[in-house]
């Protein structure tokens, strides 16, 4: 749906820009005195200068008001889970859940900056955030399906990145 609406906007922007360009083509031949017509050119590019402000500033409100997805929140009943990462393991304060528990895993480094990605079985990634040396990242995520799930490291740290994993149990 969105990759349709993406489609249409990038065709109709094209269409315009083919507009333009003809209306230019057709006129090119007019001549006109060099005075009037710099005087109507700079009137013109002010008028569209402002036009573009608004249009845009308006498109920026209305679509970043909304994500095309849905925010996870914090829960009043959420298990807290530490979830350290260093080169090059993730140290987790808990890793075995049940169904439908809201959790908040806490989200740091040790030393340099690292990934914490959350994988389901078909090793799709259901919640991610950045793993920062001292800065606390949050992740809310509630899982729905029993199931071993994997946590793996999303930024290249050292040699051993692509080794650096944790489980994660759902019962
Ligand atoms: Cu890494």
């Amino acid at each position: 749906m969105y990759q349709q609406a993406a489609w249409f906007t990038t065709i109709i922007f094209i269409a315009g820009i083919i507009g333009v360009f003809l209306y230019i083509i057709n006129n090119s031949d007019q001549k006109e005195d060099y005075g009037t017509v710099k005087h109507k050119g700079h009137q013109l590019q002010k008028f569209y200068f402002l036009a573009l402000i608004v249009v845009f500033s308006i498109a920026t409100v209305i679509t970043l008001k909304d994500l095309p997805f849905e925010r996870a929140k914090a829960q009043e009943n959420q298990i807290i889970v530490d979830a350290i990462a260093s080169q090059f393991a993730f140290e987790l304060s808990q890793n075995e859940f049940e169904v439908g528990q809201p959790i908040e895993f806490r989200v740091t480094s040790k030393d340099v900056n690292h990934g914490f990605g959350i994988y389901d079985e078909n090793m799709q990634l259901i919640a991610q955030t950045q793993a920062m040396p001292e800065y606390t990242n949050p992740i809310y995520i509630t899982f729905t399906k029993p199931g071993t799930y994997k946590v793996l490291c999303l930024e290249y740290c050292g040699i051993a990145h692509h080794v650096m994993q944790a489980t994660i149990s759902v019962y």
